[in-house]
C-alpha cells in the first residue's frame, strides 16, 4: 500500500526533517513532526504554532506544484493526468492521481500555495468549505488564473469540519477531469489532534484523528473518478503547449465526453485491490469518506453490508433521518461519509468473507468496456486477506493482471466451454445468425476487442475523429533520445582554469512557443575548467540547473524568485552535455541546453 509505505520511510526522513525545520517553542510543546515523504521538499508541510495551546499545531502551510503523471491505472494502460502534488525536490516527485487527500483539523489557519510549474494556468477551488470569497479560486471572477511560473496562497481558517473537495477551477471540464482534484478534509477540534496532514494517492487513513477515533476503529478516503482517455490522452501525444491548448481547449469537445475509464482512488480493478482495498475485521465500525469526483452520478453497492449515511456534502445528517442503504447515490462533487458496521448482526453486515464493492451503472465495472474491471474494490475481512496483501478469492484473478485481457486479446470466458483452445478460438466461426423475419437489423459484426465500436451516432464519431490524433509518444524519452548513449563524465580532479557564468532560467527568458526556459542554450566551457554558476530564478516557484551527466550529478535546485550560485569542474575531454530543469516537464517546455566542454562530441546534440 502506497500509503503505508509513506508511512514507513516516513519515520526514516523524521531525523532530517527535525534537523532542517526550526520549531517553534509551541510547535515542540507538540512532541509531534510530521513524518515528511519522501520525494517532497522539506517545506512541502509546514506546522505552525499551536494557538489554543491544546498539543497540536494551528497553522498549516501546505506547499503544491502542478505535476504532469503517467500512471498505469490498469495492466498494460497508462493514462496521462495533472495533479496536484506535495512540493517536490530533485528528480523524484510525490505526484499521484489523484491529487492527495488534505487534512486539516477546525481551527487551523490554512495557507495553501499553489505554486503553478505546470505549462497552463490553474487555480485552487476549496470545495464546500466556508472561506473568504478571494479565496474561492475562480478564474476571472474571484481572481486571475495562477499562470505558470507564478504562486498564489489561498488562506483561510478552516470552520466546519467534515469531508469536502478541492479542484482546479480554470477550464474545469478539462482540468478537474485531467486529475487537479482531491479531499479535502477538515477534522473537528481535539487536543492532541496529531495527524498526517496529506495523504498521497488517497486510501487508508492509518492515523485516525482523535475525534474518528473516538467512534470509528478505521477510516478510508474514496475518491471516484470518470474520465474520457481520448482527453487524457492529448498532452502526451505533443509538444508545443498552444498546440495542447488548442486540441485539449478548442478541438476535443466536452459535451460529447464519452467517459471509458472508471478509478477508485485513481486506478481501476485489478489495482483497485493492491492500492484501495478496503480491510475490515468482524464487530470494527469503518468510516467511508466518499467523493465523486467525476462527472456523472454513481450509485455505490456495498454487497453484504447496509452502511449507515451520516453525512452529505460534509455536514452531518441529523439522527433520525440517517438511511441505512446498500446502493448510495452520488452526484457530481457530492461527498458522503459512511459508516460500515463488520458485526454480523444481519442486518447492518451479513459476516466475514470477500465482499466486492462498485458502483453499479454498470459501464464503470468495466476497462473500456471489459470486464470485471473500473472501480471495484472489495471490503476484505482479515482473514481473507494473503500474505501479498491481495483478497483471496474463489478463483484466481491472475489473468486480470495480464495487459491481454484488457485489450481485448483474450476470451473473457474459459474456451474450453465452447469445446475449443484459444488458439483455435477464432478459426472456422460459425456465420452470423440471420435477422429476425420483419427485422432490417444487419448481423452485428464481432467487435474488436479493446476499442470496440462505439454507440454513438456517425456524427459524435466525427467530432472525435476530427482530433486527428498523432500516436502517443514518451515527450521526455524523445527529448533525450539524441544524446543516447548517454556518457556518465567525471569532473576533472585539479582545474586548471576557472570561470563564472551567470543564467536566468523561468517564463521571463521562455521563447516563442515555450513556456520556461534558459537565456542561454549553449554554454561553452574549457576542459578541467572550475565553474561558478549563478542561477537567477525568475519564477515563484522551483527551478534548476542540472546536469545529469556530471558523475557524481551536478543539480542547483531552489525556489524563486532569486539567485543563487554553486560550483562544478569540467571533464578533462572534449564532450558536450546536456543541462536541464529538474522540475517534471520542464525540459519539454524550453528548460533545456548543452554544455560544449573543449571541442564538444561524444554525448552531446545540437539545439
Ligand atoms: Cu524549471
Amino acid at each position: 500500500m502506497m500509503v503505508r509505505r509513506y508511512g514507513y520511510l516516513g519515520a526514516v526522513f523524521a531525523l532530517a526533517w527535525l534537523m532542517a525545520a526550526a520549531p517553534s517553542p509551541a510547535q515542540a510543546a507538540t512532541g509531534w513532526h510530521e513524518p515528511r515523504i519522501p520525494g517532497t521538499s522539506k517545506d512541502a508541510v509546514i506546522l505552525g504554532r499551536d494557538l489554543d495551546g491544546d498539543g497540536d499545531p494551528d497553522e498549516v502551510t501546505i506547499n503544491l506544484e502542478v505535476i504532469e503523471v503517467r500512471e498505469e491505472v490498469y495492466p498494460g494502460k497508462v493514462v496521462t493526468f495533472w495533479v496536484f502534488a506535495p512540493e517536490g525536490e530533485g528528480m523524484v516527485s510525490p505526484a499521484r492521481f489523484p491529487s492527495p487527500t488534505i487534512r486539516v483539523e477546525q481551527g487551523d489557519r490554512i495557507k495553501i500555495n499553489l505554486r503553478n510549474t505546470h505549462y497552463f494556468p490553474h487555480t485552487i477551488h476549496p470545495h464546500g468549505t466556508i472561506h473568504p470569497n478571494a479565496m474561492d479560486g475562480v478564474p476571472d471572477i474571484t481572481q486571475a488564473a495562477v499562470k505558470p511560473g507564478e504562486a498564489f496562497t489561498y488562506e483561510f481558517i478552516a470552520k466546519n469540519p467534515g469531508t469536502f473537495f478541492y479542484h482546479c477551477h480554470v477550464q474545469p471540464d478539462v482540468h478537474v477531469l485531467m486529475g487537479l482534484q482531491g479531499m479535502f478534509i477538515i477534522e473537528p477540534n481535539r487536543p492532541n489532534n496529531n495527524f498526517r496532514h496529506l495523504i498521497v494517492g488517497a486510501g487508508e487513513i492509518t492515523d485516525l484523528a482523535v475525534a474518528q477515533a473516538e467512534q470509528y476503529d478505521r477510516e478510508y478516503s474514496l475518491v471516484y473518478t470518470d474520465i474520457d482517455d481520448r482527453l487524457n490522452d492529448i498532452p502526451a501525444r505533443y509538444k508545443d503547449p498552444r498546440r495542447i491548448e488548442k486540441k485539449m481547449h478548442r478541438e476535443y469537445d466536452s459535451t460529447r465526453r464519452h467517459p471509458n475509464i472508471f478509478m477508485l482512488n485513481g486506478r481501476s480493478f485489478p489495482f483497485t485491490l493492491r492500492d484501495t482495498l478496503i480491510k475490515v475485521k468482524p464487530n470494527e465500525r469503518i468510516k467511508l469518506r466518499i467523493l465523486n469526483a467525476g462527472a456523472r452520478v454513481i450509485s455505490l453497492h456495498t454487497h453484504g453490508h447496509h452502511p449507515i449515511l451520516t453525512h452529505v456534502d460534509g455536514y452531518p445528517v441529523p439522527e433520525a433521518a440517517r438511511l441505512t442503504r446498500d446502493v448510495f447515490t452520488l452526484t457530481a462533487a457530492q461527498r458522503i461519509d459512511l459508516e460500515l458496521r463488520t458485526t454480523q448482526d444481519d442486518f447492518y453486515a451479513s459476516g466475514p468473507g470477500v465482499w466486492i464493492m462498485h458502483d453499479h451503472t454498470e459501464q464503470a465495472v468495466t476497462n473500456k468496456g471489459i470486464g470485471p474491471g473500473g472501480d471495484i474494490t472489495i471490503i476484505a475481512y482479515e482473514e481473507f486477506v494473503k500474505p501479498d496483501g491481495l483478497p483471496k478469492t474463489a478463483v484466481s484473478l491472475d489473468r486480470f493482471f495480464d495487459p491481454d485481457f484488457y485489450s481485448g486479446k483474450v476470451p473473457v470466458f474459459d474456451p474450453s466451454i465452447f469445446n475449443t483452445t484459444l488458439s483455435d478460438y477464432e478459426k472456422g466461426w460459425t456465420k452470423p445468425r440471420q435477422p429476425e423475419v420483419g427485422s432490417k437489423a444487419a448481423p452485428v459484426p464481432p467487435a474488436k476487442g479493446g476499442s470496440p465500436p462505439e454507440p454513438v451516432s456517425p456524427a459524435k464519431e466525427e467530432s472525435h475523429s476530427t482530433l486527428k490524433l498523432p500516436p502517443i509518444r514518451q515527450r521526455t524519452a524523445a527529448v533525450e533520445s539524441p544524446v543516447r548513449p548517454r556518457a556518465v563524465v567525471s569532473p576533472c580532479a585539479k582545474p586548471r582554469s576557472f570561470r563564472r557564468i551567470v543564467l536566468m532560467g523561468g517564463t521571463k527568458v521562455a521563447r516563442e512557443g515555450e513556456v520556461y526556459g534558459f537565456d542561454r542554450r549553449e554554454i561553452r566551457l574549457r576542459k578541467c575548467e572550475e565553474v561558478e554558476v549563478t542561477l537567477e530564478n525568475t519564477d515563484s516557484i522551483r527551478h534548476a540547473f542540472k546536469i545529469p551527466d556530471l558523475a557524481p550529478l551536478f543539480n542547483l535546485e531552489f525556489r524563486g524568485p532569486g539567485k543563487r550560485t554553486a560550483r562544478f569542474v569540467t571533464p578533462d575531454e572534449d564532450v558536450t552535455l546536456e543541462f536541464r530543469c529538474n522540475v517534471p516537464g520542464h525540459e519539454n517546455f524550453g528548460m533545456v541546453g548543452v554544455i560544449v566542454v573543449g571541442k564538444g562530441g561524444g554525448a552531446g546534440r545540437k539545439l
